[in-house]
């Protein structure tokens, strides 16, 4: 798939949430890559190596392939881990993972709903994905750019539990995290001090390639939230050479907000979507914050989310776990984080993610180890 066997391959999108959370980190630690963009013919063939036809997938030299960007960017940490994104500091460490799974999955939805249910940016995007994702397929633009926005408002607004019901709560997610992103970044450049670290790149994916750039809310950012306009053009624009100075100690005041919303929203949630996996349902309701969600669509990916979370905190050592727990208490999170019992994702049996689902075909003797 590409003649120089020495060089990193991202597939993704130049609109994609998750394509640009995973380049940012790319470009901070100066791990040189090539981008190359999503097409049909690009899709059958990474559906072929990597068992999913998500974004962003990458190509490493020795022809293996990976997907899904967190532990992908685990499996980096490992190779690269100089100006390490994964806090040194084992409590700040799991309470990054919390608080970037948290900003990744939660506000997949509202990036979603300002995108497609307001006509300005869903008239942009179709047209960027029927030029960018759908070129070379013969069928006119126009037909294109309209089942594009069928496709998306129905797939990722309506059938995701938003409707004039949920609206204003699903909105109320992204203004609460501009306001809070705010008052952390008056105090210091990244959200956990003078360098990024994995909770930035967690809220820099719905930051940067939708809220930053979507018209609707790009323009609530700017006149809402400038510092965050900044704060993710910072981000994108940050190399590890040249990006010096420390972290705060221990977890921030200026987080509570976020603890406590994964408290009272996300973990609920998420043991919500749990039970009904469990039940072998395709559809559950869940209650947020007061909020009726009705049928919304079960996420196997989203148990392994929790699972993951409870593996991390299993891992602390014995004291850290300790404050962890006592942290978890005081913000709600230690209740909804156990409250489903036998959690059983089986999305990674083996153990094989960032690596899981692809078509072995490593030949040793062409490709490069990376
Ligand atoms: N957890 C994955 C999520 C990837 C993901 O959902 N990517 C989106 C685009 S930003 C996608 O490919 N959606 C198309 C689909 O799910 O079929 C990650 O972190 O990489």
């Amino acid at each position: 798939m590409h003649d120089d066997a020495t060089e990193l391959i991202v597939y993704g999108s130049a609109i994609s949430y998750y394509t640009g959370k995973f380049e940012g980190y790319l470009r901070y630690k100066e791990i040189p890559y090539r981008f190359v963009p999503f097409s049909p013919k690009v899709s059958r063939r990474l559906e072929q190596e990597t068992g999913t036809a998500q974004m962003p997938a990458v190509e490493l030299p020795d022809g293996r392939f990976m997907t899904d960007t967190t532990p992908m960017i685990d499996w980096f940490e490992t190779r690269h881990p100089e100006s390490a994104v994964i806090p040194r500091d084992p409590l700040q460490a799991f309470v990054s993972r919390l608080v970037e799974d948290y900003a990744e999955e939660w506000l997949w939805r509202p990036a979603m709903h300002f995108r497609w249910s307001y006509q300005p940016d869903a008239l942009l995007l179709s047209r960027k994905i029927a030029d960018e994702i759908l070129r070379g397929i013969s069928v006119p633009g126009f037909a294109k750019r309209f089942v594009m926005r069928q496709r998306q408002g129905s797939f990722y607004v309506r059938r995701d539990g938003v409707t004039h019901k949920t609206w204003d709560h699903v909105e109320s997610i992204y203004f609460d995290t501009l306001d809070r992103l705010s008052d952390i970044f008056a105090t210091r450049p990244f959200l956990l001090g003078e360098v990024p670290t994995l909770a930035d790149f967690g809220f820099f994916a719905s930051m940067f390639r939708h809220f930053s750039q979507d018209p609707t809310p790009a323009e609530i950012m700017r006149t809402r939230a400038p510092a965050v306009f900044e704060w993710q053009a910072r981000l994108w624009n940050a190399r590890a050479s040249k990006t010096r100075g420390g972290l705060v100690s221990g977890v921030p005041k200026d987080w509570t907000p976020f603890l406590d919303d994964i408290g009272q929203a996300y973990l609920p949630y998420l043991c919500a979507n749990a039970e009904g996996f469990a039940s072998g349902r395709s559809r559950h309701d869940a209650t947020i914050q007061g909020v009726r969600y009705r049928n919304l669509p079960v996420s196997q990916y989203r148990v392994w989310c929790l699972e993951r979370l409870r593996a991390h905190f299993e891992a602390l050592p014995d004291e850290t776990r300790a404050q962890a727990r006592a942290l978890l208490v005081r913000h709600a999170c230690w209740e909804p984080l156990w409250q489903t019992p036998n959690l059983e994702s089986r999305h990674d049996p083996d153990g094989q993610v960032p690596f899981q689902g692809r078509k072995v075909h490593y030949d040793p003797r062409q490709k490069k180890e990376y």
